[in-house]
């Protein structure tokens, strides 16, 4: 037989013994459990290998992904699948991503796994709206969170019921540098990560009273400055791959006050929230390059720059 023969006969055999991998449709996915096509390309965010930055930034709103793609030194075109937005492009010279997931734990928990097949050793950074429980915390303020209370249940079908959600200490100094540099009133601290943002927020609405009555003030005796919805699920996945997450979000409600912000502080809050977010990223880039080999950044790094 000729060599030719041969090489058409093992890739035969092949195909037939291991279907999965060797998949000639390109549309095909590989299993029902691998959501990915042969060239990687992932079935809810619509993403392939080299379609995505290693420092992605995330939001639930579409509208806040192109404010922050706008701010890009260039950028590729939008690519949209379901309600996934990414864009990439560059930040300052170091190329980065905006996602937007949509609201909740579940989108989350779809975006984390699916980007983490696409690009190797992301850096999560989520750019989040949110609810001040605490009272020394108003409406504009930004809050970078050192962890999450894991208030939803996306991440109990990963990780025991005490499995910490915290935030990557790289993640944390860079947001809290770069939120220095907003000139808003910020804080750092815990925030409480919910499933959902009524009942599950403890908001009372017409038809709908929540079970229970007043999640924001039971959290704030516990020093929980703030209430979203997906950063337990990021920072628990995050951490169970063993990649970077961090999460800055702007306080546009004041649950202690039953207050929201006006038209005019959203806006501002939200591109405060979204420049944190941007100089995170250019922050984390110049410690990558300092840590050099080293495993971790410490700040005896900065002793020897
Ligand atoms: C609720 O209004 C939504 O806003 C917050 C919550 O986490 C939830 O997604 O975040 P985003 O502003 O990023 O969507
Ligand atoms: N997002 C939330 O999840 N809760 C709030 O109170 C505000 C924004």
């Amino acid at each position: 037989m000729s060599p030719r023969m041969q090489i058409v006969l093992v890739f035969l055999m092949c195909r037939a013994y291991f279907p999965k991998y060797m998949k000639t449709n390109s549309k095909q996915l590989g299993s029902a459990e691998i959501m990915s096509t042969a060239e990687g390309r992932q079935y809810h965010i619509g993403l392939a290998p080299g379609e995505v930055a290693p420092f992605i930034l995330m939001c639930g709103d579409p509208a806040r992904a192109e404010k922050v793609a706008r701010l890009f030194d260039e950028a590729k075109a939008p690519i949209a699948h379901r309600e996934y937005v990414t864009v990439t492009g560059k930040y300052k010279g170091v190329p980065v991503s905006i996602m937007a997931t949509g609201m909740g734990p579940d989108n989350t928990e779809i975006a984390v796994v699916e980007l983490s097949q696409v690009v190797k050793n992301p850096t999560f950074i989520r750019i989040g709206t949110s609810g001040a429980n605490k009272e020394n915390i108003s409406n504009g303020d930004l809050v970078v969170s050192s962890g999450a209370v894991r208030l939803e249940n996306t991440s109990t079908y990963f990780v025991h019921e005490g499995f910490p959600a915290v935030a990557s200490h790289e993640a944390v100094l860079a947001l809290l540098e770069s939120v220095k540099r907003t000139g808003a009133k910020f804080h750092l601290g815990l925030t409480a990560s919910m499933p959902g943002f009524y009942g599950a927020q403890s908001r009372t609405t017409p038809f709908f009273k929540p079970r229970f009555k007043d999640l924001p003030g039971e959290l704030a005796t516990m020093n929980v400055s703030n209430n979203e919805m997906e950063g337990s699920s990021l920072f628990t996945l995050a951490a169970m791959a063993g990649f970077r997450a961090g999460m800055v979000c702007g306080i546009i409600a004041e649950r202690h006050k039953n207050r929201f912000i006006s038209p005019e502080g959203l806006a501002k809050v939200e591109m405060d929230c979204i420049k944190c977010g941007l100089g995170a990223v250019e922050v984390l880039a110049k410690m990558d390059k300092a840590r050099g080999s080293e495993p971790y950044w410490t700040p005896g790094m900065l002793l020897k720059a």
